[in-house]
């Protein structure tokens, strides 16, 4: 249900930079002046700036740096995707939030994120740093109706609505590293975490993790990662709206999300002409095998396909990448 908080913030986003008096909020909402007095002073005190200025009304002049739930459905343009949010100050992992949710039976969609982590995981139980209130850090349940060989492209899914929303975010043109990574000029930018809990022939649920280093300064990234890793304001020299990235993030996954799997190969396409890893002589972890050849192409379910040096090709359906040229 809407709450009166987002009705008005709706209001004052649709119409930036414009003062509605008190009367016609409390025309527009139903509500007494006195109500939506009170409203008001909520907002303020989950940090949004709204001026009083007499004899015209309220105008909203800041939002604060936060994700707040209410503002983001104030915001969104979708239907499924990211309309049920839970925001926390602080998690272990937004990927295990959701995945106690998933077991409770949230619904599809339902978007939990968290301004810092205190034990973000990447794959294979490695830590993701999650540094407070300058990244996104997410985690997505969906119920796909697929079967589960079909899971491993909404990671490329979400790793190429993630690169929209930055171009449209920044203007900046990052890569998918296959299978979980966008960098940009060479450096890890998101990464994505799927988890996902089946039957043989049926997925329960998917929990997508994705985490990106938003308005991180250099001087601020982590020793661990100060030379493998970057962030939207390293790259920019500017700060990154955090709201906006996010909501282009959702919408752009649910026009991918609502024809899937049946766009499955335009998709693929798409993933493969922003791919760094194609064309590339690369070697891939696989549990406790290496494999090295050339990455020739994404097979119709995502995987790669390597060329070996003696000719023979070899599919990858997950593993550890490094570009050896
Ligand atoms: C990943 O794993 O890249 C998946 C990361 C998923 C993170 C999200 S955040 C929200 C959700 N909740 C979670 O707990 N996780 C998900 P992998 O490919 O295994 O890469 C992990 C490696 O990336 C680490 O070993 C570090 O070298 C590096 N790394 C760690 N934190 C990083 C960061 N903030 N930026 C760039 N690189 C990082």
């Amino acid at each position: 249900m809407k709450s009166i908080e987002e009705s008005i913030l709706r209001l004052f986003l649709q119409q930036p930079d414009q003062p509605f008096s008190g009367e016609s909020l409390a025309q527009s909402l139903g509500l007494s002046r006195t109500a939506i007095w009170n409203h008001i002073k909520s907002l303020r005190e989950l940090g949004y700036q709204i001026e009083a200025r007499p004899h015209v009304g309220y105008l909203l002049a800041e939002t604060p740096d936060r994700f707040i739930a209410d503002e983001i459905y104030a915001r969104l343009k979708t239907e499924v995707i990211g309309q049920n949010v839970l925001s926390f100050e602080a998690v272990d992992s937004t990927n295990d939030v959701a995945s106690s949710m998933a077991e409770e039976g949230s619904r599809e969609g339902t978007l939990i994120l968290a301004e810092t982590q205190r034990k973000g995981r990447g794959r294979l139980g490695r830590e993701w740093i999650s540094p407070k209130q300058t990244g996104l850090w997410s985690s997505l349940i969906l119920r796909p109706e697929v079967h589960p060989s079909k899971v491993a492209s909404l990671t490329l899914m979400a790793a190429l609505s993630m690169m929209k929303a930055i171009e449209k975010t920044t203007g900046l043109k990052a890569e998918i590293k296959w299978p979980n990574d966008l960098y940009l000029n060479g450096k890890k930018v998101c990464g994505i975490l799927s988890e996902m809990r089946s039957e043989p022939d049926q997925i329960r649920y998917i929990i997508l993790g994705l985490g990106v280093n938003i308005n991180l300064e250099q001087d601020e990234l982590p020793k661990e990662i100060e030379a493998s890793a970057t962030s939207l304001l390293i790259e920019t020299g500017k700060y990154v709206s955090r709201m906006d990235l996010l909501c282009h993030y959702l919408e752009a996954f649910e026009v991918y999300y609502q024809n899937f799997p049946n766009d499955l190969g335009l998709l693929l396409e798409e993933v493969k002409k922003n791919c760094l890893t194609l064309g590339k002589q690369v070697s891939v972890v696989v549990g406790d095998q290496t494999v090295t050849g050339q990455a020739v192409e994404l097979d119709e379910t995502g995987a790669l396909v390597l060329e070996k040096k003696d000719g023979t090709t070899e599919k990858i359906y997950s593993g550890d990448l490094s570009v050896c040229s």
